[in-house]
């Protein structure tokens, strides 16, 4: 089950339902279980402006609402593959992803608040061939996101700028995974993944 929700457009990314930015979910780098690094693509790096794909496991938002610094996003045109390794197959339950983009003068520029990604899992600790794609590489597709068909934003100011994407199962369980892999379209302005789950 997919669950997207506007949030409040502030640094505390309050959502209806949907809690904040975690620093207590598995992945977190607050516990050292797992990894994050590009698989895929480029992330984009203006002069003197990067954010590392580590940032997506620091347990915060962004400060602000156009933050390419505090944002981990790739190119607009190309998009690209996050790959977490969390160590060992755990019980995945919940996998949340939080972007925040409005331009500051322009308050209609917000497309990197879309979130457009498949999100892929794989339990074996052998990583699959890279080179393949997902499904002949063996991973299981366990969601496909389109932030801007859910909210049906035909203009950009009916775009959320702040977003919150809860994957779950109604079994309680999504699966067993050692890594999970999001192919992402679009440059979004990603600030948080969190992975809930156990051993
Ligand atoms: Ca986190």
């Amino acid at each position: 089950m997919t669950r997207i929700e506007p949030g409040d457009g502030t640094a505390e990314f309050r959502f209806p339902n949907i809690a904040p930015p975690s620093s207590g979910d598995y992945a977190d780098q607050a516990f050292g279980h797992a990894g994050i690094r590009v698989v895929q693509g480029q992330l984009k790096k203006y002069p003197g402006q990067s954010a590392p794909e580590t940032l997506l496991l620091d347990g915060m938002g962004q400060s602000h609402q156009d933050a390419p610094r505090r944002s981990a996003f790739f190119d607009h045109h190309s998009g690209g593959s996050f790959l977490i390794d969390l160590g060992q197959a755990i019980s995945v339950t919940k996998v949340n992803s939080y972007p925040w983009h409005q331009n500051e003068a322009r308050e209609e520029n917000r497309r990197r608040a879309a979130q457009r990604f498949t999100l892929y899992g794989f339990s074996g600790d052998q990583l699959p061939d890279m080179t393949l794609s997902p499904r002949r590489g063996g991973w299981t597709r366990i969601a496909r996101v389109n932030t801007d068909r859910f909210f049906e934003v035909d203009e950009p100011l009916e775009r959320p700028a702040q977003q919150a994407c809860s994957i779950t199962s109604a079994h309680g369980e999504i699966g067993r995974f050692r890594y999970l892999l999001w192919v992402v379209k679009g440059g979004t302005f990603f600030s948080e993944f969190d992975v809930f789950g156990s051993p």
